[in-house]
């Protein structure tokens, strides 16, 4: 596969794919195997071949509001687990007003909640509700929230007050892995809690982690696992050892198996949102992953914020790099450009008739 096609093969591959063509674990398997230059450009090519296909050369931006970093859990990954000895802040309703009052008028399409699984909000979720309320009322923008595994009566009850998207990322679809990962998780919560917030009209991201134990055989497994539910957006991001975490002496691995999966994630998921975030490489980063086929920046932090990212490439810098107009700028310089916010709205209303 890829090596030896012409031009016009690979444009006969991308024109099939976007037909609905799938590929056998076998197809998978080659191409997780890919290591040479010419190969890699062919699957980054096709790649883009099909998200142009559906999306042109337009972008969706998405605003990352982490309000709060404290966590109950222990994910071995995660630089916010419950026992790492660090600075921890949770925003007040005035902090996220002016959070918003920044936001406004810059050129974003959905604002990501994220927070750790806290329990002033888990273990009294109307205080989420009055949250996600309050940046529906201030920004009249799509939200995502990424706030853990919440009760399906939370879920309704934030998506009946301006939720429209849910973030939950399985990091794995290997069960084994999983439980190293996820520590005392439950691998079905996190599967169910997508699919009811599916059936209620929200969209869904669901995700994996690569460089993080995962193999050939695993990534497959979490492919496949993400094919089953069919989720509206689906991730890869490069696991980042963390200070202070169980993981803190991996090897950090270089991007190019994440870039690898992006491409293999258009391939099968040709029409869907694939993001590029900016918390592993910044917009240089963003460039490779938009390049492997992503369709969205995430993790767009306004220039003088204080606020988190959840991996941080840039905790230690003077300054960030990751603000709306910086992303757009350079999106300019490859030729891209952010859609229209009716191309996203529109997203947005496919889903609430339960698509
Ligand atoms: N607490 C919520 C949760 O766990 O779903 C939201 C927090 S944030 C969105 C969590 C996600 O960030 C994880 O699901 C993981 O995919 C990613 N992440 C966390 N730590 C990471 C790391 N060290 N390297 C790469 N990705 C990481
Ligand atoms: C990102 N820092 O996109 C964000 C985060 C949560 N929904 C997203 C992992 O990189
Ligand atoms: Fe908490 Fe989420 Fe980090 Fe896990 S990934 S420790 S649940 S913030």
């Amino acid at each position: 596969m890829l090596k030896d096609m012409t031009q016009k093969e690979l444009d006969e591959l991308a024109q099939g794919l976007v037909n609905g063509l799938r590929l056998t674990d076998d197809e998978l398997r080659e191409l997780l195997s890919i290591s040479e230059k010419d190969d890699l450009d062919k699957l980054y090519y096709v790649s883009r071949k099909v998200r142009d296909h559906f999306f042109g050369n337009k972008v969706f931006l998405y605003s990352f509001v982490y309000f709060s970093t404290y966590c109950k859990n222990k994910c071995s990954f995660c630089y916010y687990r419950t026992s790492n000895d660090i600075e921890r802040y949770r925003l007040d309703t005035e902090e996220v007003r002016n959070i918003c009052n920044a936001l406004k008028g810059e050129n974003i399409h959905m604002v990501d909640l994220t927070m750790g699984e806290d329990p002033y909000f888990h273990d009294n979720p109307e205080r989420f509700v009055e949250l996600v309320k309050l940046v529906k009322e201030e920004m009249g923008l799509p939200i995502m929230i990424s706030p853990g595994v919440m009760d399906n009566d939370v879920l309704r009850e934030l998506h009946e007050n301006g939720a429209n998207f849910l973030a939950l990322y399985q990091e794995t679809h290997d069960q084994d892995l999983y439980r190293k990962l996820r520590v005392g998780q439950s691998f079905q919560d996190r599967v169910k809690a997508r699919s009811f917030a599916r059936s209620i009209g929200y969209g869904v991201e669901d995700g994996i982690l690569t460089g993080i134990g995962d193999g050939i055989e695993s990534t497959i497994r979490s492919l496949r696992g993400m094919e089953e539910s069919s989720p509206d957006m689906v991730r890869v991001m490069t696991f980042v050892p963390q200070e202070g975490t169980p993981l803190e002496n991996t090897i950090s691995q270089s991007s190019v198996s994440e870039l690898k999966i992006i491409s293999i994630l258009r391939l099968m998921f040709p029409d869907r949102l694939i993001p590029a975030s900016l918390d592993l490489e910044g917009i240089d980063g963003m460039v490779l992953r938009l390049n492997a086929g992503a369709n969205v920046v995430t993790s767009i932090i306004p220039a003088e914020s204080t606020l988190e990212g959840v991996v941080n490439y840039d905790r230690k810098h003077e300054e960030r790099d990751r603000d709306p107009k910086s992303v757009i700028k350079r999106l300019g310089e490859m030729g891209m450009e952010p859609a229209e916010q009716a191309d996203f709205n529109r997203i947005i209303e496919g889903l609430q008739c339960g698509a």
